[in-house]
């Protein structure tokens, strides 16, 4: 009988006969190999060392021009029936995607290296946890998935010991964005990827197989896996929350992820951990709830933005072992984005900073890092049983309209909120930024099958046994008629997260409304904020107008997805919007005759 491990040994030799690499280095994740990988990438110009007296050991790299971000519009899913896929994936027919970008692997490896890495997503004894193996000819892909995920000889006899791996090919091809694509067959479990070095196009571990083939594989198993980050709150009676929190890319995660609780806060003994900051797998145990791993171990965090008051943890783990990508650089080789004290000398590109061409980093421009390196990160993320979630909540970017904070009645009406989130677009992709869009669960990228199909699952977690978290919509981002935010945000959003857990606890009250339970102002701590004047009821108040052209929007955008949208939440926006009628009609004025 063939071993188990030559399912793999045969996958790599079928590859390197296809791509023609010079060498095949099998990545075991020592020091070692990581040392002398360095040492080639800085001699060939892909890493520049950064400046060792104030970042030891951490290195620049460029990547690109075209190439500094995901490329939705070349992303597939590409499942056997184009329905599968649903209209929230581009697709094609596997066999046509297999030979189309099978043409473009032939002899790409010729001259190059071969890179094979067996990584785990996930605590690498938990049971949760999922392997998976990145053929690549990116030593820069390799330096990376060592610190986002747990890579090398452990995952390697992971995978040896269960005989289950995801696939995934990936080459930089000619960085051609005419010659570009990243498919994905979630049937097969495998992953093809070709022509870009960037982040999620080509770190195979994250939104490729972390997301789009996991989400796929937790239907079929009865889990999740979702865009979130999961922190942890413990409060001054010394009980821990954990919560996972969904919004779209470059919306705050991290921040939210890596919260320093407001000096009131932290003097009570309020404290925040860090579990992750991206991404969030959950599956109900055996008491009922759900329990959550973050299945990465580093961070791939935006740069420009982050800063000692936006987010000192991130700016504290970044001083050593990093790799910060498409950042400026001042004149004595410190990395550099806006949000930083200083000036840059150099551009992203390398080119002397000039203002007239933009900003001197890439507005998606990104730093990699171990987990472990985070002030608030926590062992709990290694737990191998996950962490117990008590609380979901979801969120975007919405400039009116919808409030600070509101919590679902029930799991139905929270899958209906996650369903209709909505948000302004932001540099994490290709294309057009500050454009409203709907991203259900922030999983439109994501998602690898029909939404209509995600949302049953969803629903599907509603049976009797299970004690699910309460769902909240949390929005940061409410503007005010000048223009500027009306809440502060960052630490101060703890403020609204001690709201939730006193929900969770059962001591706090709600007011209901249509659109779910909203705090009355008096229940969000403001002490020691400089809000103005009615700011924070402008930021609880329910606009029943708006509600109702927002509930009509998101039948409208539901209904794309029939037939394959479960009867639920079609009755369940019916619902919400015959309250919303009804208290329009309650609320409205006597007319004269
Ligand atoms: O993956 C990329 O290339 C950039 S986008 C990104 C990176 C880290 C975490 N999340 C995202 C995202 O788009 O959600
Ligand atoms: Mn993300």
């Amino acid at each position: 009988m063939a071993s188990k491990l030559s399912r793999l040994d045969q996958w790599v030799e079928e590859v390197a006969r296809h791509t023609q690499p010079d060498a095949i280095h099998w990545c075991d994740g020592s020091e070692a190999e990581i040392a002398a990988l360095r040492s080639r990438m800085v001699e060939d110009g892909t890493l520049l060392p950064l400046n060792p007296a104030t970042h030891p050991n951490c290195f620049l790299h460029r990547s690109h021009p075209g190439d500094v971000a995901r490329v939705e519009h070349l992303t597939f899913v590409c499942t056997r029936s184009r329905e599968d896929a649903g209209p929230n994936n581009h697709w094609m027919d596997p066999a046509e995607a297999h030979a189309r970008i099978d043409a473009l692997f032939a002899g790409c490896m010729k001259g190059r290296t071969m890179y094979v890495i067996p990584y785990c997503m996930g605590p690498i004894d938990s049971p949760l946890a999922r392997c998976g193996v990145e053929i690549t000819d990116s030593p820069y892909v390799v330096a990376n998935m060592r610190m986002m995920t747990r890579m090398g000889a452990a995952a390697l006899a992971r995978i040896e010991r269960e005989g289950q791996f995801v696939k995934g090919l990936h080459s930089i091809g000619e960085l051609d964005p005419e010659r570009r694509f990243i498919m994905h067959f979630p049937e097969e479990g495998t992953i093809k990827s070709y022509g870009s070095g960037y982040g999620g196009n080509a770190l195979l571990g994250k939104k490729c197989h972390a997301l789009r083939i996991a989400s796929w594989q937790a239907r079929q198993e009865g889990w999740l896996a979702e865009h979130m980050l999961i922190v942890g709150i413990r409060n001054p009676e010394g009980r821990t929350h954990y919560i996972a929190a969904a919004f779209p890319s470059a919306c705050g995660k991290t921040n939210l992820a890596m919260l320093i609780p407001p000096p009131a806060y932290r003097e009570k003994g309020w404290k925040v951990w860090t579990v992750g900051d991206d991404i969030c797998w959950m599956q109900p145990g055996p008491d009922g709830r759900l329990w959550a791993i973050n299945p990465e171990a580093g961070f791939f965090g935006v740069a420009p933005g982050t800063s000692a008051a936006t987010n000192p943890n991130a700016l504290a783990m970044l001083g050593h072992d990093a790799i910060f990508t498409n950042v400026a650089l001042t004149a004595d080789g410190q990395p550099w984005w806006e949000g930083l004290d200083g000036v840059p000398a150099f551009d992203w590109q390398g080119r002397p900073f000039d203002p007239a061409r933009g900003p001197a980093a890439h507005p998606n421009a990104r730093f990699t890092v171990s987990a472990r390196q985070c002030p608030s990160w926590t062992p709990a993320a290694e737990d191998p049983q996950g962490v117990p979630i008590s609380a979901i909540v979801f969120g975007g970017r919405r400039p009116s309209l919808v409030p600070l904070v509101f919590e679902a009645r029930d799991w139905r009406h929270g899958v209906l909120v996650g369903a209709a989130m909505g948000s302004e677009t932001t540099a994490a992709a290709a294309g057009a930024v500050g454009v409203m869009r709907r991203d259900p669960m922030a999983m439109k990228p994501f998602c690898g099958y029909h939404f209509g199909d995600y949302f049953a699952h969803w629903l599907s977690f509603d049976r009797p046994g299970l004690k699910l978290p309460r769902v909240f919509h949390v929005n940061w981002f409410r503007k005010g008629e000048d223009g500027r935010f009306l809440w502060p945000g960052f630490g101060e959003n703890l403020r609204v997260l001690e709201w939730m857990i006193r929900r969770v606890e059962g001591e706090a009250g709600a007011r209901e409304t249509p659109i779910g339970y909203l705090p009355e102002p008096s229940a969000i701590c403001v002490d020691g904020l400089d809000l103005a004047p009615g700011a924070l009821e402008r930021l609880l108040e329910v606009d029943l107008a708006g509600w109702a052209d927002e509930i009509e929007a998101t039948g409208a955008f539901l209904a794309e997805l029939s037939p394959r949208l479960p009867g639920a939440l079609v009755e369940e926006q019916a619902r919400v919007a015959a309250a919303i009628a009804a208290a329009r009609a309650a609320t409205a004025e006597p007319v004269d005759a």
